[in-house]
């Protein structure tokens, strides 16, 4: 059907009589038009005519008018969730659609057309953990080394693995993006792919400016992510911690601030103290891999846990034959599941509960293997 044909008929009659719309379209393409069609196929070809006359900003799902009718639906939403007028009427006013950032939104999975078949580990593992990042790695460990025990005894997460989650986030605080926070957000939630999740980012953003933080600090990545763990800002109102006792949890620019949050969001989510995320093994040849596929469907999260095994102790897969590529065996009794990312014949690795918790920060099994194998070559 064509939708607001009358309206349309009026809007092109008038144009249809402008020197713009003349010279910017022509009337000589829409009547050749029409001459192909009759009745009301007519009459929505020339509507139809007429659309792809109109700039495209004025029309398209991301106008500003649209924009900013959604602004006062999200500023009616932060207001009933204990948001200050004050706070509202500083940030929302100015901010204004986004384009860039919906085209940098369909360039990701889930965005765009389905992703082809899984690559390999190694290329990845290659530009993720190295020589680079692990030496940098070791210098600001060192350069944390009294703040990191400090963390260590309160959070019971080993520091390597807190300077591989800052090195794969933000390369140490090197980049953290120059994206306007408000503006991003509100144009994802607005924007609707994801609105829910973004709604609830923006206005928990607000809270955060609420409570305290500079509207200048509020830049970030693209999608929302901020500062050197790239936390989102329910995860800052969350887990963000003061780690200099300055008062304030800063974690764009306090090397304690930033370990200690993350070391808050790991122990949060579950992180076992004393044991390892994992160990890199040999299979060996005629491992029955069907039997010890995992059969349960993960709510969250599936394609990543599909690629695990079932879960059996380490004692069990010691029994299978698997050998660790060295080291020693963890404890006999913690379970682990096995992930072969390059498939047989090639390192694998057997992966306890607390890799799980990496997965929490980001659900990608190149990310958890990368931070763990980062953290043992910080640490080593
Ligand atoms: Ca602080």
């Amino acid at each position: 059907m064509c939708n607001g044909t009358l309206a349309g008929l009026i809007a092109l009659a008038i144009l249809l009589v402008t020197k713009r719309f003349r010279t910017t379209f022509g009337c000589g393409m829409v009547i050749r038009m029409a001459k192909h069609m009759t009745g009301w196929r007519k009459l929505c070809g020339l509507v139809a005519a007429l659309a792809m006359a109109v700039p495209a900003a004025a029309q398209a799902p991301g106008s500003e008018g649209g924009f900013q009718g959604y602004m006062q639906v999200l500023a009616a939403r932060a207001r009933a969730q204990g948001v200050s007028e004050a706070t509202i009427s500083r940030v929302m006013p100015q901010l204004t659609f986004n384009a860039r950032v919906i085209e940098l939104d369909r360039t990701q999975p889930g965005g765009g057309p389905a992703p082809g078949p899984i690559p390999a580990f190694a290329p990845y593992r290659a530009k993720h953990v190295d020589a680079v990042r692990i030496t940098q790695g070791r210098r600001q460990y060192e350069a944390s080394a009294t703040t990191i025990g400090s963390i260590e005894r309160t959070y019971g997460v080993p520091g390597s693995i807190l300077m591989a989650i800052w090195g794969n986030e933000s390369n140490y605080g090197s980049y953290t993006g120059d994206f306007d926070l408000f503006r991003s957000l509100a144009t994802l939630a607005y924007e609707g792919r994801r609105r829910e999740l973004f709604a609830q980012e923006f206005i928990a953003a607000l809270k955060m400016v609420d409570r305290g933080v500079p509207r200048g600090k509020m830049v970030g990545s693209w999608a929302g992510a901020f500062g050197n763990p790239q936390f989102l800002p329910s995860v800052y109102l969350r887990v963000a911690r003061d780690g200099d006792g300055d008062g304030f949890a800063d974690i764009w620019s306090s090397r304690a601030d930033t370990l200690a949050s993350i070391a808050s969001y790991f122990r949060d989510a579950g992180w076992r103290r004393g044991e390892p995320w994992g160990v890199a093994v040999s299979v060996p040849d005629g491992l029955n891999r069907a039997a010890l596929a995992n059969r349960l469907a993960s709510p969250r999260c599936g394609p990543v846990f599909q690629r695990h095994s079932r879960w059996l102790s380490m004692r069990e897969w010691r029994a299978l034959g698997l050998e660790p590529r060295g080291g020693a065996w963890p404890a006999d009794s913690m379970q682990a599941t096995l992930l072969e990312p390059d498939g047989p014949g090639r390192t694998a690795y057997l992966l306890t509960g607390n890799y799980r918790v990496i997965l929490d920060y980001n659900c990608s099994n190149f990310y958890a293997l990368s931070v763990g194998l980062l953290a043992d070559a910080i640490r080593n």
